[in-house]
C-alpha cells in the first residue's frame, strides 16, 4: 500500500472516529491546516520534477478532495445529530400553565364587588342608580333632609366641616348618601326607582369605623308606595344578596329625621359557628335602616305631601362586605396592599349577574 493511500485510510478513520464538531475541526486541522498532513505533502511538489508533479501532484490533490469532501459530510451529519440530541433533550411541556395576563391578574376589590352585586340586585327590580357629590353644603346634607338647625342629630353625625366660606357657610363632606336623594327629587318626576351607592364620611376610626366608608341608599316615591311594598322589597335584596331561599326579617321602631315611621331592620341568622348563616339559626343582626319619607323630606325634594309618599332605606356596605367575605379588620381594605387584594379580591371577567350568580 503506498504511502498516500495509508494515509487516506488513516485520515478517513480519524473523520468516522469523529464524534463531535470539536474534534471533526482538530480532524480538519491535522490535514488540511497550515501544517497539516496533506498541506506538508502539497509543499513537496515544488522540489519534484515536472513530470513526477504530474502523477504526485494529480494523487496528493484527489487525495486532498477525498479528505476535504469526507469532512465537509462528517461536519454536516454530526450539526444534525447535534441538533436532534437537542429537540429531544429540551422537550416544551405543553401542559403547563401559561402565565396570566394583567387583566386575569388584576383584582376587583370587595367594594366594588358588593356595589356591583346590589346594582345587578335593584338593577332587576326596575331601579336607576344616581349619584352625587361628596363635597356638599350643609342644606342638602342636613337641613333638606328635615335635621332642625342646631339639633344635636347634625353632631351625631361626627361631621367633617369646612372652613365657612364668606358668607359664613360651611361646607360638609356628605354623612350619608341622602342628599343625592333630595336632588334627584329636585330633578325628575316620581316614580322615582333609584338606589345610590357611593362614598359617606364621619369622624371615626377602628377596627370597624374607618372616617371614609360606604353606603348605599334606595328611594322609592309614587303614589301609593306604602311599608308593604318596602318589606317586599328589602326582603327580596337580601334572599338574592345572601343566595339562600328564605330569610326572615324582623322591622323594629327607630328614629331617623328624614323618616316617619322608622325602622331598623335585623336579618335573622345562625352565629353559633366561625361563619354567618342567613336562612337559618336562632340569633339576629342588624343590616339596614328604613322608613316612609317623612313630608318635610318630600316639601324639600318640591313634592307635596298629599300626593306623593315613598319610602327609603340605607345601609352601611362596609360591615355587610366584611360580613359576607369573612374579612376581619376593615382598616385592611383601605391599605392598598396587593397580598390582601389578591386573596380578597374579586376575579375582573366574573360579572356578578343574577342569572350568573353574584358571587360564584
Ligand atoms: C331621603 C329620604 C329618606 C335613608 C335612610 C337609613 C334609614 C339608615 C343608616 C344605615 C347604616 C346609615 O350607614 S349607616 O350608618 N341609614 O338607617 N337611611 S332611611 O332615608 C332617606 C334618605 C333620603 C330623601
Amino acid at each position: 500500500m503506498s504511502e498516500l493511500e495509508t494515509l487516506e485510510r488513516i485520515l478517513l478513520a480519524d473523520i468516522d472516529a469523529a464524534g463531535d464538531e470539536g474534534s471533526i475541526e482538530a480532524v480538519r486541522v491535522n490535514a488540511l491546516g497550515k501544517k497539516g498532513s496533506i498541506s506538508e505533502l502539497l509543499k513537496t511538489l515544488g522540489t519534484m520534477t515536472p513530470e513526477e508533479r504530474q502523477t504526485r501532484g494529480a494523487q496528493i490533490n484527489a487525495l486532498k478532495t477525498t479528505v476535504a469532501d469526507a469532512i465537509a459530510a462528517r461536519k454536516s451529519a454530526l450539526k444534525d445529530q447535534a441538533i436532534a440530541e437537542r429537540l429531544a433533550r429540551e422537550t416544551v411541556d405543553i401542559s403547563l400553565p401559561v402565565r396570566s395576563s394583567p387583566a386575569e391578574r388584576g383584582r376587583i376589590h370587595p367594594i366594588s364587588q358588593i356595589v356591583d352585586e346590589i346594582t345587578a340586585i335593584f338593577g332587576d327590580m326596575g331601579f336607576s342608580i344616581a349619584e352625587g357629590p361628596d363635597i356638599e353644603t350643609d342644606y342638602y346634607n342636613f337641613t333638606a333632609l328635615n335635621f332642625p338647625e342646631g339639633h344635636p342629630a347634625r353632631e351625631m353625625h361626627d361631621t367633617f366641616f369646612f372652613n365657612p366660606d364668606e358668607k359664613g357657610d360651611r361646607k360638609v363632606l356628605r354623612t350619608h348618601t341622602s342628599p343625592v336623594q333630595i336632588r334627584t327629587m329636585e330633578a325628575q318626576q316620581p316614580p322615582i326607582r333609584i338606589i345610590i351607592p357611593g362614598k359617606t364620611y364621619r369622624q371615626d376610626s377602628d377596627a370597624t369605623h374607618s372616617p371614609m366608608f360606604h353606603q348605599v341608599e334606595g328611594l322609592v316615591i309614587d303614589k301609593a308606595a306604602n311599608v308593604a311594598n318596602m318589606r317586599w322589597v328589602l326582603e327580596e335584596f337580601c334572599k338574592a344578596f345572601f343566595e339562600v331561599d328564605q330569610v326572615t326579617m324582623r322591622f323594629r321602631p327607630s328614629f331617623f329625621p328624614f323618616t316617619e315611621p322608622s325602622f331598623e331592620v335585623d336579618i335573622q341568622c345562625d352565629r353559633s359557628g366561625p361563619i354567618v348563616k342567613f336562612g337559618e339559626g336562632t340569633d339576629w343582626m342588624e343590616i339596614l335602616g328604613c322608613g316612609m319619607v317623612h313630608p318635610n323630606v318630600l316639601r324639600s325634594g318640591g313634592l307635596d305631601p298629599d300626593e306623593y309618599q315613598g319610602f327609603a332605606w340605607g345601609m352601611g356596605l362596609d360591615r355587610i362586605a366584611m360580613l359576607k367575605y369573612g374579612m376581619p379588620d376593615l382598616r385592611d381594605f383601605f391599605n392598598a396592599d396587593v397580598r390582601w387584594m389578591t386573596h380578597y379580591g374579586f376575579r375582573p371577567l366574573d360579572m356578578p349577574t343574577l342569572f350568573g350568580g353574584l358571587s360564584a
